[in-house]
C-alpha cells in the first residue's frame, strides 16, 4: 500500500516515518524544498527522541521519500498546521489548501484521512465540499474521508504513536472503518470509530481538560503567593486524594496546541465556554505574574541581571512556538527597570536575535536572579552550588519547581515568594 503524507512537521514526519518502517510506501510532501532535501539525504529537521533514526531507516529502505508535489497513492494524510487568526480563530486554510492540492491524483477508493487539529464541522463543512465539487460521491463511499486527530505529546512522539488510544471520526461509517484499518496497520492501542464531528471534539475537548487544568493550578499559585502557603505542598497533599490530580502551575501554557485549541471551540460557541475564556486568560497572565514577582525580587536593585534557564515552551524540546519563557525575556528585555537579560537553554537551537543564548557559566556570571522557566533535565541535574558560584547574588526564582536547593542560595518557587 501507498501513503502521501502532506505536511512533514511534527506529526507528518514521524507519522511518516512510522508507516515507512511498516512496510507501506511513504511519499511526504511539503513545501519547504528545504524540508524535502533533509529528508531525502536521510536526516531530519525537527528534533525528536527516536525520529532521526526511523527517517534514516525509512529513507535507506526506499520506503519513505519526500516531495514538493503529491502522488497517486491509497491514502493520503493531512498534518499541515491550524493556526489562530489575530483574533483568535481558527485558520483551516493550509486544510483546505492541501484537500484541494491532492484533487488531481485522487482515484475512486481513496482513504483520505485529517489528522491536523481542526474546530468542529470543519470535515463535514470545509474538506467534504472541497471534494464534492470536483464531483466526488461521498456518500456513496467513492471517497473515504475521515479525521484521526494526532495525540501524541512532543518528546514522546515515537512512542504515543504507536501506544496511544486513536479515535477515527468518518463522514461515513465505511470511511471511519477503513481509516481505523490503516492505523491498525501500525498502532497498538484501541482504536474506536465515531462521526467525524465526534473527533473533531474529542482531541479538542482532552487539550482544553489540560488548559482549564493547568488554569486552576495557576491560580492555586497566585492565591498561595497572596496567602503565603507553599502552593507545591498543597498539591502535593491535595494529590493524595485518590480523585484529586491538581496539575502544576508555571510561568504559562505554551506551544502549538493546547493554547491554541479551546480557541476552536469557544469561536463555535461564545456564550457556552465562559470557564474555557477564563482558563486560557488565566494561563496567559503568568508572563505578567512572573515579570511582577522578579520586580519584587529586585526592588532595591539597580539594572539588575536575570539569568534566564529554559526558552522553550516546555521540558527537554527545542520548540519555543508560543512559549511562555520567550514572552517573559522579552518583556523583561523591554522593561522600563533596564533588566539586563542573559538568556541559556541547551535544547533552542533557532536563532531569536533579540535573545542571545549564552553557557550556564556566562549567563550566571553577575546575575542577580536566576529565572528558571523550563524543567529541563540538565536543570533537574544541575549542580546547585553554580549559583552561588557565579551570581552576583545567589537568588533563584523557580517556576517549574525542578531546582534543588543549597546552602548559600535563596531558592523561591512560583507562587511563594515569602521564601521556603
Ligand atoms: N504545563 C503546565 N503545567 C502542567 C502541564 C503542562 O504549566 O502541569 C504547560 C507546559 O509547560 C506547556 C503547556 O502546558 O507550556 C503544554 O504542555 P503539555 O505537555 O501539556 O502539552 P503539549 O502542548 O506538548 O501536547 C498536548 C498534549 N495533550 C494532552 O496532553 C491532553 C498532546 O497529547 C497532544 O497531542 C498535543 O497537545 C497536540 O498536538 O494537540
Amino acid at each position: 500500500k501507498k501513503i502521501c503524507v502532506i505536511g512533514l512537521g511534527y506529526i507528518g514526519l514521524p507519522t511518516s516515518a512510522i508507516f515507512a518502517r511498516a512496510g507501506f510506501e511513504v511519499v511526504g510532501v511539503d513545501v519547504n524544498e528545504k524540508v524535502i532535501h533533509t529528508l531525502n539525504e536521510g536526516n531530519i529537521h525537527i528534533e525528536e527522541p527516536g525520529l532521526g533514526e526511523a527517517v534514516k531507516e525509512g529513507v535507506d529502505a526506499g520506503n519513505l521519500r519526500a516531495s514538493t508535489k503529491p502522488e497517486e497513492a491509497d491514502v493520503f494524510i493531512i498534518a499541515v498546521p491550524t493556526p489562530v487568526y489575530e483574533d483568535k480563530t481558527a485558520n483551516t486554510e493550509y486544510v483546505a489548501q492541501a484537500t484541494r492540492d491532492i484533487l488531481p491524483y485522487l482515484l475512486k477508493g481513496n482513504t483520505i484521512i485529517v489528522e491536523s487539529t481542526i474546530p468542529p464541522r470543519t470535515i463535514d463543512d470545509v474538506v467534504a465540499p472541497i471534494l464534492r465539487d470536483a464531483n466526488w460521491d461521498l456518500e456513496a463511499n467513492e471517497l473515504l474521508v475521515s479525521h484521526c486527530p494526532e495525540r501524541v505529546i512532543p518528546g514522546k512522539i515515537m512512542d504515543e504513536l504507536i501506544h496511544n488510544t486513536r479515535v477515527v471520526g468518518g463522514l461515513t461509517p465505511e470511511a471511519a472503518k477503513k481509516a481505523a484499518d490503516v492505523y491498525r496497520a501500525v498502532v497498538k492501542g484501541d482504536i474506536h470509530e465515531t462521526v467525524a464531528v465526534t473527533a473533531e471534539m474529542s482531541k479538542l475537548m482532552e487539550n482544553t481538560f489540560r488548559d482549564v487544568n493547568i488554569a486552576l493550578a495557576n491560580e492555586l499559585a497566585k492565591v498561595s503567593d497572596k496567602l503565603d502557603v507553599n502552593a507545591h505542598e498543597v498539591i502535593n497533599f491535595a494529590n493524595m486524594h485518590p480523585r484529586v490530580n491538581i496539575l502544576q502551575p508555571g510561568p504559562g501554557v505554551g506551544g502549538h496546541c493546547i493554547a491554541v485549541d479551546p480557541y476552536f471551540i469557544i469561536e463555535k460557541a461564545k456564550e457556552e465556554t465562559p470557564l474555557m475564556q477564563r482558563a486560557r486568560e488565566i494561563n496567559d497572565s503568568m508572563p505578567s505574574f512572573v515579570v511582577e514577582q522578579i520586580e519584587e525580587l529586585t526592588q532595591l536593585k539597580m539594572s539588575p541581571k536575570i539569568a534566564i534557564f529554559g526558552l522553550s515552551y516546555k521540558a527537554n524540546v527545542d520548540d519555543v512556538r508560543e512559549s511562555p519563557a520567550v514572552t517573559i525575556a522579552r518583556k523583561l528585555q523591554n522593561h522600563e527597570k533596564g533588566f539586563t537579560i542573559t538568556c541559556h537553554d541547551p535544547f533552542v537551537k533557532q536563532d531569536m536575535t533579540d535573545l542571545q543564548l549564552e553557557s550556564v557559566e556566562d549567563a550566571l556570571k553577575e546575575a542577580d536572579v536566576a529565572l528558571v522557566l523550563a524543567d529541563h533535565r540538565q536543570f533537574k541535574e544541575m549542580d546547585p552550588s553554580l549559583f552561588a558560584k557565579y551570581m552576583k547574588t545567589p537568588v533563584v526564582l523557580d517556576t517549574r519547581n525542578c531546582i534543588k536547593d543549597h546552602e548559600g542560595m535563596t531558592l523561591y518557587q512560583i507562587g511563594h515568594l515569602t521564601g521556603l
